[in-house]
């Protein structure tokens, strides 16, 4: 499939795919909020580095909220309900994550979506995520929201195989996008993060997705 023929802005809800839409701005009604709610998150389960199964540092940090939390280390990718590092189980969703994940699911027409799980990224200049898929969920009809807070980064958005052409779409303070049905299991990364500081969070970059992780 062509990917530019979706790379329109369709109203205030841009199509990138089938089912995938960028809704530039969704979450800034949402910032004073959220961001105290990272602060005391990364208070408690604190952004650290993992581990990928081929030996590799992850040069994102990661923290996660919600009943299941997405982690890896040498014995694989999987979503668990204890912190491996904590002992504990991962923080509650904030309240205002949940009411965010629930209107931008809803305005890309997935109504009802209830995310169990919320892997937090963070970014620092040169860091990057390589193209992959997100395959850790139990079910796949559920849409993933990402959240885009800080520095504008470069999405890489794929195809079903790995060297499918990819496009790339710039996302920024602010920009809510929700990937469901066909485009779930796209191969999407980001580019390493260029240093542009952001007013409010200086240089790096905070994404995090909402995901249906258990049965
Ligand atoms: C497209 N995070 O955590 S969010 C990830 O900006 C991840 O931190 C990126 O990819 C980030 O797994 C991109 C957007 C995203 C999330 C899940 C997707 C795009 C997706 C699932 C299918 C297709
Ligand atoms: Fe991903």
């Amino acid at each position: 499939m062509n990917l530019e023929l979706f790379a329109h802005v369709a109203e205030e809800r841009e199509s990138i795919g089938t089912q995938a839409f960028v809704l530039r701005r969704f979450a800034l009604p949402f910032v004073d909020e959220l961001l105290p709610a990272i602060d005391r998150l990364a208070q408690e389960a604190p952004f650290r580095h993992m581990v990928t199964p081929g030996g590799f540092t992850m040069s994102v940090a990661l923290t996660n909220c919600g009943a299941l939390g997405w982690t890896t280390d040498r014995r694989g990718y999987r979503y668990t309900i204890i912190d491996p590092d904590r002992g504990q189980p991962w923080p509650p969703m904030p309240a205002a994550f949940g009411r965010l994940a629930r209107a931008a699911a809803a305005a890309a027409g997935f109504a009802g979506f209830e995310p169990d799980a919320c892997l937090v990224n963070r970014y620092v200049p040169g860091a990057r995520l390589s193209l992959h898929q997100d395959k850790n969920e139990h079910d796949y009809d559920a849409p993933i929201v990402s959240v885009s807070l800080g520095m504008t980064a470069v999405f890489l958005f794929g195809g079903h195989e790995r060297t499918d052409k990819t496009v790339k779409i710039p996302l920024e303070h602010g920009d809510v996008v929700v990937w469901g049905g066909e485009d779930r299991l796209r191969f999407h990364g980001v580019l390493p993060l260029k240093v542009r500081p952001h007013p409010l969070l200086g240089s790096q970059r905070i994404n995090f997705t909402f995901r249906k992780a258990g049965s």
